[in-house]
């Protein structure tokens, strides 16, 4: 695998060069990483994930775009080495990312109600955790892209938390806690099949959603969620190379 993340370390910085007019406006400290950890807590049975950032983690938002075309993503990003499988999805080829999101113009997450308001449906800015499975996307200047598939497959496999969206992409609804300078997620050891041997890293990105068209359908030219901006990456080449202890 380490090929992999090499080649995808590598085209962060060399597909730099396209224009991205909402990528400047959130590039700052609350995105700089200063270092990224994965705890294994054996006395609940979790692991707890953290980034540390040198402004406020958490504190810098999307402004809504008022649509969903378009609708912008901000997100800390736990790249790993956790199989497709370890995490409820079917065997596919990707690299599976835990990534805390903050999305003001939708809702994904029709299971949970983060901001306890009894509305299922307005949650999307409150900090959030998703599975994702990234594979390489050359049409996005961050050279990645949630997995898509086709709506009609039925041969693909999804944890049942996740969305309703043609993606590799759950929405597991574990607690995620920002506090000063860290972002921080709580992941149940069977949710991740008990594992505490894979690797991670971690990365802040913007993202963007892309419908291509008024009625929802992704037209194809893009991903329909790409990532557009990488903002910082602990490892600085996206090596995975840190462990969990
Ligand atoms: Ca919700
Ligand atoms: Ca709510």
């Amino acid at each position: 695998m380490k090929p992999l993340f090499l080649l995808l370390g590598l085209l962060f910085y060399t597909v730099q060069g396209y224009p991205c007019d909402p990528c400047g406006k959130y590039h700052n400290s609350d995105f700089q990483i200063k270092k990224v950890s994965v705890k294994h807590l054996t006395g609940i049975g979790a692991t707890l994930w953290e980034i540390t950032v040198k402004g406020t983690a958490g504190k810098t938002t999307p402004t809504p775009a008022g649509q969903l075309n378009g609708a912008p993503v901000l997100g800390y990003v736990f790249p790993t080495s956790l199989k497709p499988t370890d995490v409820g999805f079917g065997n596919t080829e990707g690299i599976v990312a835990l990534a805390l999101t903050s999305h003001p113009d939708f809702d994904d997450t029709p299971l949970w109600d983060e901001n306890a308001d009894n509305n299922f449906a307005n949650d999307g800015i409150v900090w959030h955790p998703h599975w994702v499975v990234l594979t390489e996307d050359k049409r996005v200047e961050g050279g990645l892209a949630v997995k898509q598939f086709d709506p009609k497959d039925t041969s693909v496999v999804l944890p049942p938390t996740n969305p309703g969206m043609p993606m590799y992409m759950d929405s597991p609804g574990f607690q995620v806690i920002t506090k000063g300078n860290t972002i921080k997620v709580v992941v149940p050891d069977y949710r991740i099949n008990n594992r505490t041997d894979f690797s991670y890293d971690g990365v802040t990105a913007y993202m963007q959603v892309h419908t291509g068209s008024d009625d929802g359908r992704n037209s194809g030219d893009k991903p329909m969620l790409g990532v557009y901006k990488v903002y910082a990456v602990a490892s600085g080449d996206l090596s995975l190379p840190y462990q969990v202890n």
